[in-house]
């Protein structure tokens, strides 16, 4: 069956439980709130509800209930190689099935009739300044699709209905991830190859097509599959999931939602820290000037960096209270590629990893001293020549699409309300404390 009309099925048979809990349970209290979560970032309320997958504080990310190794181990994988591909990701994140190869199949062959993005769009991106950050042309790219909004067309057809509207939104989404890792190439080359623009091979799956479009080796797809799938979803309160779904939620567009939520993803604190990894190393190195790395040197610069009242960039997480299992596959697939385990830099990230959840412990003031995927990302993408660091977070809002998308998709099938939480004054704040 295809992909939508299994969608379709999924989502008709889940609606009950959902309004079985609204009206039969929707009074059933889950959490409380306190002070110090309403002005600290909402930490920690469950208050949003997606089944695309959960973040275990200790265990960390399970995709439709899978870890990642069983997500990868699950899926059918890319011709020749030991890493599924992309599409086969997007098919169980959005039913929760293994799909068969078939399916598998049938999904690269729907992505390829949705790549062809329009020339305007292309057209706007380099109607911006040139050293506009990749991020801002990323989002540029994903705004300038808006017009063609299957979403909003049917909104504006006079024929809106709730109980099909996911439908159009599936539509847009699909486009979306089909069409970003040609946007994001098309960037890349623009940005830092001098406009050469390397042509679509239709032959190839989502992540080795996005590999050869960066003019990258054969060896790069893997990474590009990899990554991807790693940084697609991490549930649903993080910063650009939560947007996503908050922006859709008014009944904006997928384009309007996913490029807020883009915004949100190049913010230092979340997506844009893959980039600030690499440019405290760079940093690091250029103050070694040639001297070896050493636990005692790294020591030193992971202090002057918290004595200077700033964050270390990949390490801390919201909601992780370990190592981030997304780390670790990335320094898993350093440590089996030969060339990358003894890279220089795979060893300094390495050592920083043996150091800095010491550092950041004795400092005392971090909830969690261990790295997050921003920490190891940035390396693998350097070894392969992918050194434009200020790309990493677009590589990451690539992937990132797979998991808004989802997530939106399943949002309109469900027929999830607008968001609109309640805002208190400090005045209130103060009287309830008084109360006690
Ligand atoms: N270095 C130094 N201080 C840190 C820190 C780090 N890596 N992580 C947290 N802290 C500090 C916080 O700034 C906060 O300090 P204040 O009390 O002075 O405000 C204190 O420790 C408590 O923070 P927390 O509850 O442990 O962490 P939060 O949930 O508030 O923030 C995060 C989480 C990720 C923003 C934070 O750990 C951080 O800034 N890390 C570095 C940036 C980073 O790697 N971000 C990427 C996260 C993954 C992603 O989204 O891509």
């Amino acid at each position: 069956m295809a992909l939508k009309d299994t969608l379709k099925q999924k989502i008709e048979a889940h609606r009950p439980r959902t309004t079985r809990l609204t009206k039969e349970f929707g009074k059933v209290i889950i959490d409380q709130v306190t002070i110090d979560q309403c002005i600290g970032g909402a930490r920690d309320i469950r208050s949003l509800v997606t089944d695309i997958s959960y973040l275990d504080p200790q265990e960390g990310i399970r995709f439709r209930g899978k870890t990642i190794p069983e997500t990868f181990e699950a899926l059918p994988k890319a011709a020749g190689s030991a890493y599924p591909t992309v599409e086969s990701f997007w098919y169980f994140l959005l039913t929760g099935d293994v799909p068969t190869q078939a399916q598998v199949d049938e999904v690269v062959a729907e992505w390829k009739t949705r790549q062809n993005v329009p020339s305007y769009v292309f057209d706007a991106i380099r109607a911006l300044p040139r050293d506009s950050h990749p991020m801002v042309m990323l989002s540029v790219g994903i705004m300038a699709m808006q017009k063609d909004s299957k979403f909003a067309a049917f909104y504006n057809s006079g024929k809106f209905n709730k109980m099909v509207a996911w439908e159009s939104v599936y539509e847009d989404a699909s486009d979306i991830v089909a069409r970003i890792p040609i946007v994001a190439a098309f960037i890349y080359n623009l940005k830092y190859k001098g406009d050469k623009q390397i042509a679509i091979d239709p032959k190839l799956d989502m992540g080795a097509n996005f590999a050869h479009m960066i003019g990258q080796s054969d060896q790069y797809k893997d990474v590009a599959r990899m990554y991807f799938i790693l940084h697609s979803d991490h549930e649903s309160g993080n910063v650009s999931a939560h947007t996503t779904h908050l922006v859709h939620s008014a009944l904006s567009d997928p384009y309007y939602a996913y490029s807020a939520g883009l915004n949100g993803l190049a913010g230092p604190l979340h997506g844009l820290a893959n980039q600030e990894v690499l440019g405290w190393i760079m940093e690091f190195q250029k103050k070694l000037n040639g001297a070896e790395p050493t636990k005692e040197n790294v020591t030193k610069a992971l202090w002057d960096t918290l004595n200077a009242g700033q964050v270390v960039p990949g390490y801390g997480h919201a909601v992780l209270r370990k190592t981030d299992p997304r780390y670790t596959a990335q320094r898993e697939f350093c440590l089996n590629t030969p060339g990358l385990k003894d890279d220089p830099l795979f060893k300094l990230v390495a050592m920083i990893f043996e150091t800095a959840p010491g550092v950041l412990t004795e400092h005392g003031k971090t909830k969690n001293p261990w790295p997050n995927v921003d920490a190891q990302s940035g390396v693998i993408q350097w070894y392969y020549g992918v050194k434009e660091w200020d790309f990493y977070t677009v590589l990451f809002g690539v992937g990132r699409a797979l998991g808004c998308m989802a997530n939106i998709t399943w949002d309109r099938g469900l027929g999830y309300a607008i968001e609109r939480p309640k805002s208190v004054t400090t005045d209130m704040l103060e009287k309830w404390a008084a109360e006690g």
